[in-house]
């Protein structure tokens, strides 16, 4: 018996909120989407009924446009900046306004798999509401039919201050109409998480948007953060991989060619995004229209999405490694030793189990099980002996942030 298993379930299970999980009690006491998606995978491998309600219950928080929000404002607290008066977006059941990667459909697909036969009536308005998200990205975030979708928030990546929008976000200006009030730094370390100046920024962005009245053609018009995300994009493609796949499951050709059409164009986008003399994929600052080439683990996450010739492929795995060496816990998420790399600070260079999730699924498509294999080993061996933290230091594999955290058991069970 697996005591780390019985564990991670706990974790679930008391990080429970009614139906939905909070990412961890007090510092995240709301239901978040891309945390939600990977935790209806773990609630998958055991508890089939308890898994779809999470998608359910994040789905409450749909907007009419289509968009699945961030955060969805079940029930009040005031452990969090910034709140649903921060963000004023005035949806019924209240939500931030901005979006997060779209692990939904990769989730449904896997819960539908793991439900079996005779489980479409509890599917079919996840499915729709999927394929709603999914024409929301193309609409609202890709207006000029690029391919690649845009962030208008660091937020909306999940990588809140990876050094990937370090350029962008110092257009950003630093005032605020809105205090900041950070709850963050009261319940971890302040040296681990993103800077009092990111804050004002992201919250300068929050307001702009509010004044927006949250209306994605004005958010497009006033952004003064805008990039077409290479991360986002290759997840998109993967969820949307796995709806077409529902969709001629469940006899609905149209809207199998209508999301086909989507993931061919984004296909194409992706692989446009290939820099050899990087060996990574890199996304683009729409503002500025430059490469944003900072070394993050963005530019490796389209494994997961793409079948690459074996050249590209082991190029990318042969610059993971390197990235890897003399490291505890892999994979870091910004480059180790460049100037922005700090391996306790959040998102410049900790190591993330969902990342390496969808790193372990990348390489195992695109033929490289082994490294996959050692890095879910790793993962496995930093959870077991230093817990279910929110992330890794991949120096000293210590682990920070948030303690007892929901994506990180649900990354376990995947994982053992
Ligand atoms: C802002 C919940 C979320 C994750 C993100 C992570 C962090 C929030 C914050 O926590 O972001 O959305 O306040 O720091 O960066 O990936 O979904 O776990």
């Amino acid at each position: 018996m697996n005591t780390h298993i019985d564990q991670a379930k706990r974790i679930l299970a008391v990080n429970d909120r009614g139906g939905y999980t909070v990412p961890t009690d007090r510092l995240y006491p709301f239901q978040w989407n891309w945390d939600s998606a990977f935790v209806a995978m773990g609630f998958a491998l055991y508890d089939i009924d308890r898994a779809y309600r999470e998608l359910e219950r994040l789905v409450e928080g749909q907007w009419v446009d289509g968009m699945i929000p961030h955060i969805v404002f079940h029930a009040p607290s005031e452990t969090y900046f910034p709140g649903p008066n921060v963000w004023r977006t005035e949806q019924t059941i209240p939500t931030s306004g901005i979006t997060q990667p779209p692990v939904f459909a990769i989730a449904l697909r896997k819960l539908h798999e793991a439900a079996g036969k005779g489980a479409e009536e509890r599917i079919l308005p996840l499915y729709e509401a999927a394929l709603k998200w999914h024409r929301w990205w193309y609409s609202a975030r890709d207006p000029d039919g690029t391919g690649l979708v845009a962030l208008l928030h660091p937020w909306e990546s999940g990588s809140d201050n990876s050094p990937a929008w370090d350029i962008a976000l110092a257009r950003v200006p630093t005032d605020t109409d809105t205090p900041v009030v950070r709850k963050d730094t009261g319940h971890v370390d302040a040296d681990m998480r993103p800077r009092d100046e990111d804050y004002r920024r992201f919250i300068h962005l929050v307001d702009t948007y509010a004044a927006c009245g949250w209306e994605p053609a004005r958010q497009w018009e006033k952004a003064s953060f805008k990039v077409a995300e290479v991360q986002t994009s290759a997840i998109l493609l993967k969820a949307g991989e796995d709806l077409e796949h529902l969709a001629l499951l469940f006899g609905r050709t149209e809207d199998a060619i209508e999301i086909a059409a989507f993931n061919n164009r984004t296909r194409k986008a992706i692989m446009a995004q290939w820099r050899p003399e990087l060996a990574r994929f890199v996304s683009r600052d729409l503002i500025s229209g430059e490469d944003v080439e900072a070394a993050t683990q963005a530019g490796f996450i389209p494994l997961l999405s793409l079948d690459l010739d074996k050249q590209v492929a082991d190029a990318l795995v042969f610059e993971m490694k390197a990235w890897s060496k003399d490291l505890k816990v892999a994979f870091p998420t910004t480059k180790p030793g460049i100037a922005s790399w700090e391996p306790k600070r959040y998102w410049r260079g900790p190591a993330w189990a969902i990342i390496n999730w969808l790193l372990i699924d990348g390489l195992n498509r695109n033929g490289h099980a082994d490294v996959a294999e050692e890095l879910r080993r790793s993962t496995i061996a930093a959870i077991e002996t230093e817990g279910f933290a929110e992330y890794f230091d991949p120096v000293t594999g210590e682990g920070c942030g948030g303690l007892g955290f929901s994506w990180t058991a649900a990354a376990y069970l995947w994982l053992e």
